[in-house]
C-alpha cells in the first residue's frame, strides 16, 4: 500500500554521507523568558567558517516546532533575502568568514507533548535534547560534532520558578521587575548541543559533598518535587560510590565544582547525562523501603552511574554523529555494570545482564529491525536506542576487555580519553586507541561494529584415549540479516576450561605448549573454523564454555544431562554453573508436552533443585536465580513458531510440579529466611528476600489455603515494599478469593504515589488470566493511567504487550487491536513513546498464520495513517520489510 500523499515519505540519514560541519559555533549565549504558554529564546551564534569551507556556503542551522521573532548578524537585522525558513530549519547565505547571529524564537512549553526539546513536567519546565530536541528549542546546527561553550540566562517568574538550573556554574543572579527574577549559568566546557539542559521550577533538593582524589571539591545536588524529598538519600550515596568508582577503575575525576541531578515525573527514557546538570525519569531517583523494591535500588544505582560515567564516556569525548551512539552507550553500559558488579555480587549481574541480552537483543538481532552495534542508516535516530547499541555494544566492550586483559584494556581507555578529550570521535578511534597504546591489532574485531545478527558457536569434541588428547572444534556462523547476506568470520573470544567426572578443573596445555597454563583460559576464534587440542587428559573431560558469557553468541553443544547435572552442581563460574541448570529445564519444558512434566520425568530437575535449595554455602541469590525456570521470551528463541499459550502452559507445569514435589522444602526455606531487622538494599540482604519470595512463588502455585494464607499474612505484615509486591503478585497470579480485595487494598493506600501506581498497574497488565485484555482495557480509563505520562503508558500498555504474551496474542486478535488502536491515538501525542510500544508487533513472523495475519494488519494501518510520524512509520515499514 502506498503512504497517503499528504504524508511526506521520511528521508533516511545515511553514515556514508557523513560530512564534517561547514560551519563552528565557537560559543552560544542563550537567555530564556520562561513562560509555560510562550517562552521566549534569544540565541547569540558567534561563528566561525571551518578551514575546509568554500566561502559563500550557507549556514544551515535546524529547527522544529519555532516561531521565528527576529535575525540579526553583527547587530544589524538581516534581510530577508539572505535567510531562508522551511520545514527543516533555516539557511542563512552570505556570511562573514566570522560574527554573531542572534535569533529570537518563541516556543510553548506546557503544549510540548511529545517531552522533546522544553517541554513542563507537574508545573516545572525541564529539557529533553538528545538526540535532535535542541531544534525544537532554537534555530542551530544540532549535530554531536558542533560543540560549543555555553552561557545561559534563565528568566522566570521567582513564585513559580524559584529554583532555575542550567549546565556548567552560577555566575549571576538578581531580581527582576514583575516578580521575575535571573540566574546567569556558564559552562567552561565545549559541548554539543544535546547535552544542553535547563530545569526551572518549585523544586527541593538534598546536598552533599564529594571530594575527588586530587582533593576538588564537588557540591552534590539532586533537586525533586518536594514530597519526594525524603527518597533521595539512596541516589545520592550512588552518586557518591560512581564517583569513587570511577576514580579507582579509570583514574577519571569529575570536572566542575557542582554535579546536579533533577527527578521528574514525565520523561520518555531513563536518564538524561547533560553536563553537570543529569534529569532523570523520577523512577531512577526515588527510593524508600516502603515504596521501592530491591531491584528498584539496584536500577537506580546503575542509572545513576550510567548517567555520571557518561561525564567522560560522551561528554567529554563524545560522539561525531549518532551512527556512533554506541561509541558512548557500549563503553557506559559496560562501566555501569561492572559498576554494579564491583558494588553487589559480580555472579547475580553478569547473569542478569545476559538475561537481558539474550531474550530482548538476541530477539532483536533475529528479527526485521536488526542492525549493526554500528548502525549504517535510519530515519528517526530516537529509534537506534536500542538494545543492540547498547547491551550488545557493552558486550563488544566487553570482549575488548577479555582480549587485552584488565591492565592492557586500562592503558587502552587512558590513551582513548587522553587523545580524543574535547573531540567528537567515532567508534573507529575508541578500538585505535587500544590497539595504539598496546601495539596490537583489533582488524578483525571490527566486524562487531559492523555485522548485525547473533553468531552461533557449534562445538565438537573428540576425546582420544590412547593420546589422552581432547579436541575441541569450534565453528561459527552468522545467519543473514537484513541488508547483509553473507558475513566475515568474528574474532570470538571463548574463556573455557575443563572438569573431570568428579567435577575437578584440569589443568590446560594445548597442543604445543610445554605445560599447563592456568585452568581457565580464553581461546581466540578467528576462522570458521578451529580445533584445539588439549594434552594430558586422563578421561574424556566435561568442557565448560563461555565462561562469564564470554561473547554474545548462541552456544551449541550437545551436552549429556548428567555432564549439565554436573556442572550445575561443581562449575565455579557462576555463570556456566546457572546455565547448566537452565539448559537442563529448557531441554523439559521444550521437549514435552505439559501434562508429561510429572514424575520420573522431572526427577533429575526435582533432585538438583533440592541441592540448590539446601546449598547454604551458595549465596541466596544465586540460588534464586538457578531456581527460577527460564523465561517465556527466552525459551521463545528456541522454537520455530512461538505458540505463547504453550510455552506459558510448559513453564506453568513444570513450576507447579516442582512446587509440589518440594513443598516441604520451599516452605522450611520461606521460614529460614524470615528477617525482622530494619530494611537494608544491600545485596545479601535483596539476595535473601529473593530466595524467600521465590519460595512464595513456588508455594503459591500449590493453590492451596495454607499457600495463600501465607502470602496474605506476607502482605499484610511487610515493612518493605519488596515484599510487599511478591506477595501481592503471588496472590494476583492465584485463585486466591481475596486477590481483588487485595489489589483494591494496594491501591488505596499508595494511589498519592505515582510510581508505586505503577507497579500496580503492570501488575495487572502481566497477570496470567483470562480476563486480562479486558482490565487492561477498563484501565486505560481509570484515572490512574494516562497517555500523557510515559511510565504509564509503559506499566500498563507495553506491560501487557511486552510483558504478557499469552494476553497479548489472544487467538481472537482482540490484543492486537486494543493495541494497535493506542498506538495510533499515542503517536499523535508522543512518537518516540508510540514507536516503542510498536516494537511488539516487529517479530509477526514469528507466530502462526492467523496471528502473523492480525499482527501484520496492526503494523500496516500504523504505517499508512495519515500523518503518521517519522519514528512509528520506521517502525511500522521496517518490520513490514
Ligand atoms: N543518553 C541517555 C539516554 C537517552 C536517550 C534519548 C533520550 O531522549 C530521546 C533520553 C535519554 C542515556 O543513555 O542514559
Ligand atoms: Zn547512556
Amino acid at each position: 500500500m502506498d503512504r497517503k500523499a499528504d504524508t511526506p515519505k521520511p528521508v533516511t540519514v545515511y553514515l556514508k554521507d557523513y560530512q564534517p560541519p561547514a560551519w563552528h559555533i565557537e560559543a552560544v549565549e542563550l537567555d530564556f523568558d520562561l513562560d509555560p504558554d510562550a517562552t521566549r529564546v534569544r540565541s547569540r551564534l558567534h561563528f566561525r567558517r571551518a578551514q575546509e569551507t568554500a566561502p559563500g556556503t550557507p549556514l544551515h542551522l535546524d529547527g522544529e516546532a519555532l516561531e521565528l521573532l527576529g535575525i540579526s548578524l553583527d547587530g544589524e537585522p538581516l534581510a530577508a533575502d539572505r535567510y531562508r525558513l522551511d520545514e527543516a530549519g533555516l539557511e542563512v547565505r552570505d556570511l562573514p568568514e566570522t560574527g554573531l547571529l542572534e535569533i529570537e524564537t518563541r516556543i510553548q512549553p506546557a503544549a510540548n507533548t511529545e517531552l522533546s526539546g522544553l517541554y513542563t513536567s507537574s508545573g516545572n519546565f525541564c529539557t529533553q535534547c538528545e538526540a535532535e530536541g535542541f531544534r525544537r528549542i532554537t534555530f542551530y546546527p544540532d549535530r554531536p560534532d558542533v560543540m560549543a561553550c555555553f552561557t545561559t540566562t534563565l528568566r522566570a517568574d521567582k513564585s513559580a520558578c524559584p529554583v532555575l538550573l542550567s549546565n556548567g556554574n552560577p555566575v549571576a543572579s538578581g531580581e527582576l521587575e514583575d516578580g521575575r527574577h535571573y540566574v546567569t549559568w556558564q559552562d567552561p566546557f565545549p559541548k554539543p548541543c544535546y547535552l544542553f539542559a535547563l530545569v526551572a521550577g518549585d523544586l527541593g533538593w538534598i546536598e552533599d559533598r564529594f571530594v575527588t582524589r586530587s582533593g576538588r571539591e564537588v557540591d552534590l545536588y539532586i533537586y525533586v518535587q518536594k514530597h519526594n524529598l525524603d527518597k533521595c538519600d539512596h541516589a545520592m550515596a550512588s552518586l557518591k560510590r560512581a564517583m569513587k568508582w570511577d576514580e579507582a577503575v579509570y583514574g577519571r575525576e569529575y570536572d566542575l565544582d557542582r554535579y546536579m541531578i533533577v527527578a521528574v515525573d514525565d520523561f520518555n527514557m531513563g536518564a538524561m547525562e547533560n553536563k553537570g546538570l543529569n534529569i532523570f525519569n523520577s523512577r531512577y531517583v526515588l527510593a524508600r523501603p516502603d515504596t521501592a523494591t530491591d531491584s528498584d535500588y539496584q536500577n537506580i544505582e546503575g542509572v545513576i552511574g550510567h548517567e555520571y560515567f557518561h561525564n567522560w564516556s560522551g561528554n567529554r569525548v563524545t560522539c561525531r554523529d549518532w551512527f556512533q551512539l554506541s561509541l558512548k552507550e557500549g563503553f557506559t553500559v559496560f562501566r555501569d555494570q561492572e559498576f554494579s558488579a564491583d558494588m553487589n555480587s559480580r555472579g547475580v549481574q553478569r547473569i542478569t545482564d545476559v538475561n537481558i541480552l539474550r531474550t530482548h537483543q538476541f530477539r532483536e538481532d533475529a528479527g526485521p529491525m536488526a542492525h549493526p552495534v554500528k548502525p549504517d542508516h535510519y530515519v528517526a535516530i530516537d529509534n537506534f536506542y536500542t538494545v543492540t547499541v547498547y547491551n550488545k555494544g557493552a558486550e563488544v566492550v566487553r570482549m575488548l576487555h577479555t582480549l587485552l586483559g584488565p591492565e592492557a584494556f586500562r592503558r587502552g581507555c587512558d590513551r582513548y580519553f587522553e587523545r580524543h578529550d574535547g573531540q567528537a570521535v567515532t567508534t573507529d578511534d575508541f578500538v585505535n586507541a587500544l590497539e595504539a597504546a598496546n601495539g596490537v591489532s583489533l582488524r578483525q574485531f571490527r566486524c562487531w561494529y559492523d555485522q548485525a545478527g547473533t553468531p552461533e558457536l557449534t562445538v565438537e569434541r573428540h576425546y582420544d584415549p590412547q593420546a589422552c588428547t581432547f579436541a575441541l572444534t569450534l565453528r561459527q556462523q552468522c545467519p543473514a540479516t537484513p541488508g547483509q547476506s553473507a558475513k566475515q568470520p568474528f574474532h570470538i573470544p571463548v574463556a573455557m576450561g575443563l572438569r573431570d567426572g568428579e567435577g575437578r578443573a584440569l589443568p590446560l596445555r594445548l597442543y604445543g605448549e610445554a605445560q599447563a597454563v592456568g585452568e581457565s583460559r580464553v581461546l581466540e576464534l578467528c576462522q570458521e573454523e578451529e580445533t584445539f587440542v588439549f594434552q594430558d587428559i586422563a578421561a574424556e573431560p566435561v568442557p565448560v564454555l563461555l565462561r562469564g558469557f564470554s561473547a554474545p553468541v548462541k552456544l551449541n553443544l550437545d551436552y549429556r544431562d548428567a555432564e549439565l547435572a554436573l556442572l550445575s552442581a561443581h562449575e565455579d563460574d557462576p555463570f556456566c554453573r546457572w546455565e547448566a541448570g537452565q539448559t537442563l529445564a529448557r531441554r523439559l519444558l521444550l521437549t514435552h508436552p505439559p501434562e508429561a512434566l510429572t514424575g520420573e520425568l522431572i526427577q533429575p530437575l526435582v533432585e538438583a533443585c533440592r541441592h540448590t535449595l539446601d546449598d547454604a554455602a551458595l549465596d541466596p541469590a544465586l540460588r534464586a536465580l538457578a531456581l527460577t525456570l527460564p523465561g517465556e521470551g527466552y525459551l521463545a528463541e528456541f522454537v520455530d513458531t512461538i505458540e505463547p499459550q504453550q510455552l506459558h502452559g510448559a513453564r506453568e507445569a513444570l513450576r507447579r510440579a516442582l512446587a509440589q514435589a518440594l513443598r516441604p522444602e520451599w516452605e522450611a526455606c520461606y521460614q529460614a529466611l524470615t528477617e525482622t531487622g530494619p530494611y537494608s538494599p544491600d545485596a545479601a540482604a535483596a539476595g535473601r528476600r529473593r530466595l524467600r519470595n521465590l519460595c512464595l512463588n513456588y508455594l503459591i502455585a500449590c493453590e492451596d489455603e495454607a499457600a495463600y494464607e501465607l502470602a496474605l499474612g506476607q502482605y499484610r505484615s511487610a515493612t518493605n515494599m519488596t515484599d510487599s509486591l511478591a506477595a501481592l503478585q503471588a496472590l494476583v497470579n492465584s485463585d486466591c478469593p481475596q486477590r481483588e480485595a487485595v489489589l483494591e487494598d494496594f491501591y488505596s493506600r499508595w494511589q498519592a504515589d505515582t510510581l508505586v501506581v505503577d507497579k500496580w498497574l503492570s501488575l495487572q497488565a502481566t497477570a496470567a488470566r483470562p480476563d486480562t485484555l479486558d482490565r487492561v482495557q477498563a484501565l486505560t480509563g481509570h484515572p490512574a493511567f494516562s497517555l500523557a505520562n510515559p511510565n504509564k503508558v509503559y506499566s500498563l500498555l507495553r506491560a501487557f504487550a511486552q510483558g504478557n504474551p499469552v494476553g497479548f496474542h489472544n487467538e481472537s486478535g482482540a490484543g492486537y487491536r486494543f493495541i494497535g488502536e493506542q498506538i495510533r491515538t499515542l503517536d499523535a501525542r508522543n512518537p518516540q513513546v508510540a514507536a516503542r510500544l510498536a516494537a511488539a508487533f516487529t517479530d509477526w513472523r514469528r507466530y502462526n498464520p492467523a496471528r502473523q495475519a492480525g499482527m501484520r494488519e496492526q503494523l500496516q494501518t500504523m504505517r499508512d495513517a495519515p500523518g503518521v510520524s517519522r519514528d512509528l512509520y520506521e517502525i511500522a515499514e521496517r518490520s513490514l520489510g
